[in-house]
């Protein structure tokens, strides 16, 4: 899954991508390099970030699904915690809803209940604003799996079935340093809930903070987390570097295929 922020203030690539042209170029850059899934965002989640209104959200994220469902073939995710930007991107044709507040939000279950397009819930504690400062668990491991069995029963009520859920632990958000590095280690902790696993921890603090890198000198520690994701379970991840990132699960795959 390739990452397309459309926001003016996102961490990583601070709002290059604002205009269409600019967006479709990196898009297909992405599609090129591997990318099956293109992940638009139009409101920064990096700790910190400030709210954007519904309206700004709709006239940053729906004219660049549109633009990619018109030239290319790519499956195309919107990365929305909003109803109405759930509803919108629906009726253009999103292939899939990455939801960082796994559909708590007023309206977003209903939303996802009309469709019929698979939805990636993610887990975060607390808000964006305030989620880095002193994050707390019992047990990190299983407050996130009794979080993910909740959602997944909430979903289904609303009439969502379970099959089309993918779940994402949400590394950064909500997370101390060493909680981010245990979910790492322990990923498979999540797959007898028997639904596909999302990593996402291109460019994160997670890395900046272990290796004392700014977030251009991540590409290494995207990767490696990259590579232990998928060892671990993972079978989508989020990056920035789709094309680094696919040599790197290359050669996972082959080494996976010739094990003994
Ligand atoms: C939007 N966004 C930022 N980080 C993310 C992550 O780790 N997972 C998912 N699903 N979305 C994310």
């Amino acid at each position: 899954m390739g990452i397309l922020n459309v926001t003016p203030d996102s961490f990583s690539d601070g709002g290059k991508f604002t205009q269409i042209d600019n967006a479709l170029v990196q898009v297909e850059q992405m599609v090129i390099d591997g990318a099956s899934i293109i992940d638009i965002g139009g409101e920064s989640t990096r700790p910190g970030a400030v709210d954007v209104s519904v309206n700004d959200e709709l006239v940053r994220t729906i004219p660049v699904l549109k633009a990619i469902k018109e030239n290319f073939k790519v499956a195309v995710s919107i990365d929305t915690s909003k109803s109405a930007v759930m509803a919108e991107a629906i009726e253009q044709g999103v292939d899939l809803i990455n939801d960082v507040c796994a559909l708590k939000n007023d309206g977003c279950l209903a939303v996802a209940a009309q469709s019929n397009i698979p939805i990636c819930l993610m887990h975060m504690q607390g808000k964006p604003r305030t989620m880095q400062t002193n994050p707390q668990y019992d047990d990190l491991l299983d407050d996130i799996s009794e979080f993910f069995r909740q959602r997944i029963d909430a979903c289904q009520t609303a009439g969502i079935n379970k099959e089309r859920l993918i779940l994402d632990p949400g590394f950064g958000f909500g997370k101390s340093l060493e909680q981010n590095y245990k979910l790492l280690a322990n990923l498979s902790t999540f797959k007898p809930l028997g639904l596909p696993l999302l990593s996402g921890t291109s460019r994160k603090s997670m890395i900046g903070d272990l290796l004392n890198r700014e977030v251009n000198e991540r590409l290494s520690g995207s990767l490696t987390t990259a590579v232990l994701a998928v060892q671990n379970g993972a079978s989508i991840i989020r990056v920035h570097d789709v094309k680094e990132t696919m040599d790197a699960l290359k050669i996972l795959q082959i080494t996976h295929q010739l094990q003994r």
